[in-house]
């Protein structure tokens, strides 16, 4: 006997459409002000549905209730593509969702970038940045730059997939103080320890700071390969740049005391949030 599939099933499209809206709600940004919350909520969206040709009208809609660009970026943006590295990790998108959803990111950043970096008002010295070779990821770096440009760093920025070798000429040619590292894939965060290796190989060592970033990349393994500095995220990066052009500019980079120095950054901004609650 046949089995019977009911191939009828009828829905209510208004119960459907409430079910899919109610799903797509969040309740972060309820302590945002009220005529923000809305549009945060319509951004982080449009960057996980990867919506790119209304991802500006979105962030000129912020702008124009004077929300900062720098809070654009560290909100709704990072929730926005959080969410699509947590749906492509649990198979639930492909790497085409993920490449529109990268083109928001880019779409917002260019829109944000003048802006953000207009507030640069010195020089502190130069910072190259790149991520490493065989490693396409560019939003983290990109955010890097752009906040320590705006901290009054001139930043010169290789790019994606940067060969050791283009790491030692950029030193020669640019001299910066800092030197930054981003790796977002674990087959390729070795890069940083080779590119590492080589700029002491070549007697650099000392002339930079070193600072490693990236998803995979931790406190830990940046003390294994030997950098100065960890950046968990791009004000981290910012802040431990500065110690370094500031208070600590007569050390060497790979100068243990440098090293200690970041680390007690770390420990500060953790007390400090431990005593906020
Ligand atoms: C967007 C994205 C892509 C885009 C990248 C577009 C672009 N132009 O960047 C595209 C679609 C191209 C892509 C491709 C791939 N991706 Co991808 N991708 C992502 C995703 C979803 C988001 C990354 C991102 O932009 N995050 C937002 C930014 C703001 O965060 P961030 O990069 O971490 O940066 C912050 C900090 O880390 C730090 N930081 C970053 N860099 C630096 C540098 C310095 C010096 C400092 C101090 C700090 C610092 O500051 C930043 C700002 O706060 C992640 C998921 C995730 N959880 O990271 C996967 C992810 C990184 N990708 C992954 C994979 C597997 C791939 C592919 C191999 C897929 C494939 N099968 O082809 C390819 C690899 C291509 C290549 N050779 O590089 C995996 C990596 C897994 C692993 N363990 O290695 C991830 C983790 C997704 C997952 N969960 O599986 N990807």
């Amino acid at each position: 006997m046949p089995l019977k599939i009911d191939t009828e099933q009828e829905f209510d499209i208004e119960d459907l459409q409430y079910d899919i809206d109610e799903t797509r709600k969040t309740d972060r940004w309820n302590d945002a002000p009220a005529e923000v919350k809305e549009l945060f909520h319509t951004l982080e969206w449009n960057i996980i549905d990867g919506e790119h040709h209304e991802t500006i009208t979105f962030i000129n809609g912020c702008l124009e209730k004077g929300v900062s660009p720098r809070t654009l970026v560290a909100g709704p943006m990072a929730t926005g593509i959080a969410e699509v590295g947590r749906r492509f990790k649990m198979d639930e998108y492909f790497l085409p969702e993920v490449m529109m959803s990268a083109k928001c990111m880019h779409e917002a950043l260019g829109r944000l970038k003048p802006l953000i970096v207009a507030e640069k008002s010195i020089d502190i010295g130069t910072v190259v940045v790149g991520t490493v070779q065989g490693d396409l990821h560019d939003i983290g770096k990109k955010i890097v730059a752009m906040m320590m440009e705006a901290a009054g760093f001139t930043v010169v920025d290789l790019g994606v997939s940067v060969p050791p070798e283009d790491f030692i000429a950029a030193i020669r040619e640019y001299k910066p103080k800092i030197v930054g590292f981003s790796a977002l894939l674990t087959t390729t965060m070795n890069m940083q320890g080779e590119t590492l290796k080589l700029i002491k190989k070549e007697g650099l060592r000392e002339q930079v700071k070193v600072f490693v970033g990236g998803a995979p990349i931790s406190q830990a393994w940046a003390d294994k390969i030997g950098a100065d500095a960890y950046g968990a995220d791009a004000l981290i990066a910012v802040e431990k740049a500065k110690a370094c052009v500031d208070r600590l500019h007569n050390l060497s980079g790979g100068d243990p005391a440098v090293h200690a120095a970041m680390l007690e950054i770390d420990r500060q901004r953790e007390a400090a949030k431990a005593a906020a609650g």
